[in-house]
């Protein structure tokens, strides 16, 4: 699976993990990094996921960066390029998911600049990188977690306002209009994210439909479809130093437990 590493930079630790991170990073700029196989949905981008129960560890890329990230998507990366000697990977710290909800980072090239991190029930940490930036609009995953998240803020332990952002139309397509994902959801009578058979449909046709009848609604590549689009926002991306490619080696993905 070839996925697009999303470099999203912490801007405030939340209090748990202030307490734990401040003195482990050194003077590096550390980011969450979020996989993708969707770049040109990025515009809108509205809050980030992680898996509470999961581990995640802060890797040193090298001398000025380190990424949040779990241990087996850094180790994918250390054969990619990405960290400074191959097959090495240098962890400076582990921290749960739960204990990095809270914290704020930068979305990039979302029209929310900044963005808070959330937790989600089917997050895989046998996936990407264990870190999923949330396109309400456009994935039927992320419009209900958000959904349910606002629904029932003290249920899962977050402030209201981490959440505050709606979704906003980035493809069009001729049967659902502006947003996708809400419209399927829908169709679906889908009630939460416990729904997840309903969910992974809801995915198929969502992936489908944006990717053989959408228009880009939103940035630079404003009226091209998306088939057009996709591998420009990457490469505008990557090019700006704001994301990287990231592989999967499709077997692995499975059989791994770690
Ligand atoms: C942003 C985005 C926008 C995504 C969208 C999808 C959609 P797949 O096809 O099953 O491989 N993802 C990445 N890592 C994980 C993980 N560890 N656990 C759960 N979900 C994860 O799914 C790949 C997509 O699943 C990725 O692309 C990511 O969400 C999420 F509009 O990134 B995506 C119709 C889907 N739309």
């Amino acid at each position: 699976q070839e996925y697009t590493g999303i470099k999203m930079e912490v801007v405030n630790w939340s209090e748990a993990a202030a307490k734990e991170i401040a003195d482990k990073v050194g003077n590096r700029k550390v980011f969450l990094v979020a996989a993708t196989l969707r770049p040109e949905t990025m515009y809108g981008q509205t809050n980030c996921f992680v898996g509470t129960a999961i581990k995640y560890g802060v890797f040193a890329i090298n001398d000025k960066e380190a990424f949040v990230c779990t241990h087996r998507s850094a180790r994918n990366m250390s054969f990619q390029g990405t960290t400074a000697v191959r097959g090495q990977i240098h962890q400076l710290h582990e921290i749960e998911g739960s204990a990095l909800v809270g914290t704020k980072i930068k979305a990039p090239f979302s029209v929310n600049p900044e963005v808070y991190v959330l937790p989600m029930d089917n997050v895989l940490a046998t996936k990407g990188t264990g870190v999923v930036t949330s396109v309400p609009s456009d994935s039927p995953d992320d419009y209900q977690t958000l959904t349910d998240l606002r629904k029932k803020a003290e249920f899962y332990k977050i402030k209201p306002e981490w959440a505050a952002h709606d979704p906003i139309p980035v493809i069009s397509t001729p049967t659902y209009g502006e947003m996708i994902a809400p419209a399927v959801v829908k169709q679906f009578k889908i009630q939460s994210q416990k729904d997840i058979k309903q969910l992974a449909e809801a995915k198929e046709i969502a992936y489908k439909e944006g990717f053989y009848n959408g228009t880009m609604l939103i940035g630079e590549f404003k009226g091209l479809s998306v088939q057009e689009a996709k591998p420009k926002v990457r490469d505008s991306m990557i090019e700006k130093g704001l994301a990287f490619p990231y592989a999967e080696p499709e077997g692995l993905v499975i059989s791994r437990s770690s």
